[in-house]
């Protein structure tokens, strides 16, 4: 295994005698564009989510601009090294894509990193463009959007590689690195403290605990312990690999700090919406509020989850409920006992309560609506929320809530199992009337 070449981040010379043509220099960044542009596309049509136009063109914008942008060699080096742990083997058109759809998973977790870590950072330009987050429109969005493509990695990794005796081991690496990357980043982080900035702090052996954990694990041993896994490999036999790549990755780092003030940043590179509420609190609550604890339940109780989806609707029809009186509590609830204060009508947010007001409102109503909501100013709040009152969104509510409790009930009581009936029921009385 010639991990210690020092060619990964430089020219790519493969093995002259090899016949694979996709994997000569020039070919193999194509091939692995046009891998990255099966991998979006299956993103942009992931049947866990219903897109619509305007959600999926955020995201493929998104992931143009942060995703393939790059040197790509991170990613690129999977190819290389599984390549060369083949020794001149020609690699079949599945190993290619494997290999590639892997180095393009650690591609998108740098694009994960780097949107997160120039917020955190402050930063202006990255890869020659304004940072993520400093693009119009996008501003905070850009956190979310680092979380989607964390979890675009998962996505990936199950649609192409379930299947693989190392899918458990390949999701435990991608897990591994990223804890200690974010580790990495927290200790840089807090090391930099406003008000105890003491330089006599810092040492060499902190600048390499930091630099260790944020760069070397994902950027140098995780490309070479994906080639590994696709080999068949136990990575747990490959310890003195990972401390050489660690070692480079801190050299890699060293020059990242350099680079960072001696370099030229060019040559660096460095309304109501007209989404439904229903669909954005689905997503944004129900799966991981209701569904996920009881399909952890039932995992653990040895059911087979693809035995259960109608456990999921109705769970999700259960948490689509729980975001709705969010949404009344946010304005109607008093703040002591809610434990928060409210701020969705000054955030524009498409609160059920908008929506129903927009579905009753006059002529003149709706242009008040139009005014008021949206604004910080406290007046504007309490116009909207004096327009609330005269619509009676109150006992619109009260009568959403009694509607639901009994379709909800119905639905599980039509269950078969008596023990899932309970456990359905048990979410459904503490949530029903809540007050906080
Ligand atoms: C980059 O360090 C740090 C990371 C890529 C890790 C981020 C980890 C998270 C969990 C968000 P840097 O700030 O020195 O890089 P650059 O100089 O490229 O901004
Ligand atoms: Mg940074
Ligand atoms: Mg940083
Ligand atoms: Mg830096």
């Amino acid at each position: 295994i010639r991990v210690g070449s020092g060619s990964l981040y430089q020219s790519r010379h493969l093995s002259s005698s090899s016949h694979n043509h996709l994997l000569m220099a020039e070919d193999l960044k194509s091939t692995f564009l046009n891998v990255y542009c099966t991998l979006k596309s299956e993103l942009l049509h992931d049947p866990s989510f219903e897109f619509t136009d305007e959600s999926r063109l955020w995201v493929e914008r998104m992931l143009d601009y942060n995703v393939p942008g790059g040197k790509l060699n991170r990613g690129l080096s999977v190819v290389d090294s599984f390549k060369l742990l083949k020794e001149g083997k020609d690699l079949t058109e599945e190993e290619i894509f494997l290999s590639c759809a892997l180095g393009w998973c650690i591609e998108w977790l740098q694009a994960y990193f780097l949107v997160l870590d120039d917020i955190m950072d402050n930063s202006v330009t990255r890869r020659g463009q304004p940072c993520w987050f400093r693009v119009p429109q996008v501003g905070m969005v850009a956190i979310n959007d680092g979380i989607l493509l964390r979890n675009h990695i998962h996505r990936i990794l199950k649609k192409h590689f379930r299947g693989k005796p190392f899918y458990v081991d390949l999701v435990d690496l991608f897990n591994e690195v990223e804890f200690q990357t974010a580790c990495g980043q927290m200790i840089d982080l807090i090391t930099t403290f406003e008000g105890e900035k003491d330089l006599a702090k810092y040492s060499l052996p902190i600048h390499r605990r930091i630099v260790q954990y944020k760069t070397a694990y994902y950027s140098f041993y995780l490309p070479v312990a994906c080639a590994l896994l696709m080999a068949a490999e136990n990575l747990e036999n490959h310890v003195d690999v990972k401390n050489v790549l660690v070692d480079m990755g801190i050299y890699f780092q060293v020059q990242d700090d350099y680079l960072d003030c001696f370099a030229d940043p060019e040559t660096l590179g460095k309304l109501i919406k007209a989404y439904c509420h229903r669909r954005i609190v689905q997503y944004k609550t129900a799966y991981y509020s209701f569904y996920l604890p009881v399909a952890c339940a039932l995992l653990m109780a040895g059911e087979n989850l693809e035995n259960h989806v109608d456990v999921k609707n109705v769970l999700v029809d259960m948490g689509i409920y729980f975001q709705v009186q969010d949404d009344y509590l946010d304005c109607f609830a008093d703040p002591e006992t809610l434990g928060k204060i409210g701020t969705d009508i000054e955030d524009f947010k498409c609160s059920w309560l908008v929506v129903k007001a927009l579905e009753r409102c006059s002529k003149e109503q709706t242009e008040i609506l139009y005014e008021n909501y949206g604004k910080p100013d406290p007046s504007n709040v309490a116009k909207v929320k004096e327009l609330y009152k005269e619509l009676d969104l109150e006992g619109v509510f009260k009568e959403y809530e009694s509607k639901s409790y009994e379709k909800l009930i119905g639905v599980i009581e039509a269950h078969q199992s008596k023990a899932i009936q309970a456990v359905l029921k048990s979410f459904l009385a503490k949530i029903y009337k809540r007050q906080k």
